[in-house]
């Protein structure tokens, strides 16, 4: 299966470089394209150092630069995209437990959760733990799915993936490729993955007070919206 492993980046020069060499290190990864969403710094010159293929998306938002980047591996023929954040939390060396239910067929969507597998201490702050557990419990609720974990680090079917026709252009897009899968009958699966103190730089969601309140009335307001329809 062609792989495509999609970064949406916002200034994270200090840790692209390592981080596509080591997702292309990966025996099951084709292309690592990361998708700069305007960084002021020396992001998309290190992105390509690394050897990543490197789109620029200047609208501001997760979304945005995770459609951009889902675009391009489309264009490319990927028939499997995984999405990684850009700060190196997520391990590279991880991608096949994420991959393995897509290869055998036994899912569609793969969750990685930091739940099931290992968060390490100071990896994630308190509010964004709690955060996390509510909207997994709404999401389990209002669609039927078992969740543990609202994570960045995720496989899908290229397929299911055009399908879901994804509008959400900010922090509600993992939440939209969720429960738009869910309410699909897709075959969504968790699998442990570990969670780490970002390498570098300085944080744009949890670890700001504007950041967490934004990615959360997100998070919530696609969490509901999608289950009223
Ligand atoms: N494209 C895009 N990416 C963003 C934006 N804000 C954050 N990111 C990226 O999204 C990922 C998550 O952002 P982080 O700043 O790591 O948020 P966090 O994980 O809550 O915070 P840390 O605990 O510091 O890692 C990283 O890869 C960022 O580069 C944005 O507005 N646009
Ligand atoms: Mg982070």
């Amino acid at each position: 299966m062609k792989t495509a492993v999609i970064v949406p980046a916002l200034n994270e020069e200090g840790n692209i470089e390592l981080l596509v060499r080591q997702l292309l290190a990966q025996v099951e990864v084709t292309w690592v394209i990361v998708a700069d969403n305007g960084s002021d710094d020396g992001t998309a010159a290190a992105a390509e150092r690394g050897g990543a293929l490197v789109i620029s998306e200047p609208r501001r938002g997760y979304g945005y630069a995770c459609a951009a980047g889902t675009e391009a591996a489309v264009r490319l023929g990927a028939e499997t995209v995984v999405y990684i954040d850009g700060d190196f939390s997520s391990s590279p060396a991880e991608i096949d437990r994420l991959l393995e239910p897509l290869h055998t067929g036994t899912a569609d969507l793969v969750l990685g959760s930091r739940t099931l597998g290992q968060i390490d201490p100071g990896a994630m702050p308190p509010h964004q733990l709690f955060g996390n557990k509510l909207s997994s419990w709404l999401m389990s609720w209002l669609y039927q799915v078992k969740v543990t974990d609202l994570g960045p680090y995720r496989a899908i079917r290229a397929e299911l993936l055009l399908s879901l026709q994804m509008q959400e252009m900010s922090f509600g897009w993992p939440t939209e490729m969720m429960v738009k899968s869910a309410r699909q009958g897709a075959r969504i699966v968790e699998v442990p993955v570990s969670w780490r103190v970002r390498r570098s730089g300085s944080s744009k969601v949890g670890g700001t007070v504007r950041g967490s309140i934004f990615a959360a009335y997100q998070i919530m307001r696609v969490t509901f919206r999608y289950a009223l329809k």
